[in-house]
């Protein structure tokens, strides 16, 4: 086979970002980096951006953690350790503050690899796609790979159309006709829309592919700059627009070519209502996020369990979801649950009810529980008789309600409750 012919995503490294916190998730966060967040009934965040770099074509990944990696790391070893060296397949789980020296965690997202530099050579490959690990979309990468050779950039920068008032957390670009980029503010405070559309913003998904020897080089000089912040966003990106060729790859209809996806579906889920919205979406008729795709499997670790459990309880209570999803291992017990989605391992008890709710593994939901327009943590004990969504003053004492009037619930609240 040419060289021509050969696809780049084998000659590529993906390079994962799971490092940040997402503070914005709240207590979600408190004890899980925000790639470990469980996400769409099985998944956990970063098996998106993992799955992605797999069914393109990618089969050497680095996951670099930092913020509370325990979780992370663990799903990481469980889910996707079928990658064999004797093919030629590495996935590595680099967290900081072990290597370079003894204390120096990753400063920014550009020193994460910086500090991994000589990993990414043992790999032997000729890009490097970065990847923020926090992201929900689906999208082939072969595609960005060939754009990056073919219009001989230094860097690539996957990049989408947002509203421009929702910019002001992104990196905004300007294109010229040929999606050179001309300009690239980090997260301007009034974003620049885009040329004849005064309500969008162009703007960078935080997705990167370098030719690795050039990006090696610039490493190697932003780690002496004792003025940069070693940032991707901040650092990089505008050094490269400045004094080089950075193209923008926009994310479209045609990037995962084999999906009947509905076009375009990128989320953030950074914050408790966004992740909460986009969880329930996935219970309506026709989501826009088809999990169901056989082409562009979202892979994952999941517990070996016997399948969801519907029972007809002694009270004569039926036990019944309806729009919902349902993961193996719950066992719902004369609860009526409608519109909601229900993690591994979730047993309910009767008379209760819940309603949009997003239940995360290991939850026991006592009998007469009312439950609406939530977001349940992990192995939460929810006790008999407990109502939730109907008094925001009364959950807010308690749960923390977010602006959208989602109503977060994790043990320790519930401890604090119970002890009050
Ligand atoms: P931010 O959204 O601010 O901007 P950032 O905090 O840089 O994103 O995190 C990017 C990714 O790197 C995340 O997956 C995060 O978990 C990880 N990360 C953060 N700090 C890290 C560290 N020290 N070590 C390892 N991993 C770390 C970026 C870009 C913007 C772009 C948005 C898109 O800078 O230009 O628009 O992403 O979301
Ligand atoms: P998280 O999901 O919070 O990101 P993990 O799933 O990796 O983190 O780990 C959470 C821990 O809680 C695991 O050790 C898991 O076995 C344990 N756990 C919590 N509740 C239960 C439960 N009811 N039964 C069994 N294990 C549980």
């Amino acid at each position: 086979m040419s060289m021509s012919n050969q696809r780049l995503s084998s000659r590529t490294m993906a390079f994962v970002l799971a490092g940040g916190r997402g503070s914005r998730l709240k207590e979600l966060t408190d004890t899980r980096a925000k790639p470990a967040v469980y996400f769409g009934g099985k998944t956990r965040i970063v098996d998106f951006a993992l799955s992605n770099a797999l069914n393109s074509g990618i089969r050497k990944m680095a996951v670099a953690t930092q913020y509370k990696a325990h979780s992370l790391i663990r799903h990481c070893q469980r889910g996707w350790s079928f990658f064999r060296a004797e093919r030629n397949e590495y996935l590595d789980i680099l967290p900081a503050s072990q290597r370079v020296s003894e204390e120096k965690w990753y400063v920014g997202t550009a020193d994460a690899v910086t500090q991994n530099i000589d990993i990414v050579d043992s790999y032997d490959v000729d890009y490097l796609l970065v990847l923020a690990g926090d992201h929900i979309y689906k999208m082939d990468y072969e595609l960005m790979l060939r754009q990056h050779v073919d219009s001989e950039a230094d860097v690539t920068v996957g990049c989408l159309t947002v509203p421009r008032m929702e910019a002001t957390a992104f990196g905004v670009m300007h294109v010229d006709e040929t999606d050179r980029i001309t300009s690239f503010l980090e997260k301007p405070a009034d974003p620049p829309s885009i040329p004849g559309d005064p309500d969008h913003a162009l703007a960078s998904m935080g997705i990167y592919v370098f030719k690795w020897s050039f990006l090696r080089e610039l490493l190697q000089r932003d780690a002496d700059d004792a003025e940069s912040k070693h940032d991707f966003g901040g650092d990089i990106i505008p050094y490269i627009v400045g004094n080089g060729k950075a193209v923008a790859h926009r994310f479209d209809d045609s990037c995962v070519r084999h999906s009947d996806e509905a076009p375009s579906y990128w989320r953030d889920v950074g914050t408790v209502d966004a992740y909460w919205k986009a969880n329930i979406d996935l219970t309506t008729f026709d989501p826009d996020l088809n999990l169901w795709d056989k082409n562009w499997p979202i892979w994952t670790y999941s517990e070996s369990v016997p399948p969801a459990k519907f029972i007809h309880d002694e009270d004569d209570r039926r036990g019944t979801a309806v729009s919902s999803l349902v993961a193996g291992g719950c066992i719902i017990s004369g609860t009526e649950i409608r519109e909601s989605l229900l993690f591994t391992q979730v047993h309910t008890n009767s008379f209760a009810s819940l309603t949009r709710a997003v239940v995360m593994p290991y939850v026991n939901v006592g009998r007469h529980a009312q439950l609406s327009d939530v977001v349940i943590d992990r192995g939460v004990q929810i006790p008999e008789g407990l109502v939730v969504g109907e008094d925001p003053e009364e959950d807010a004492k308690w749960f923390r309600v977010s602006e959208g009037g989602v109503t977060l619930i994790t043990q320790p609240m519930l401890d604090a409750r119970a002890a009050a």
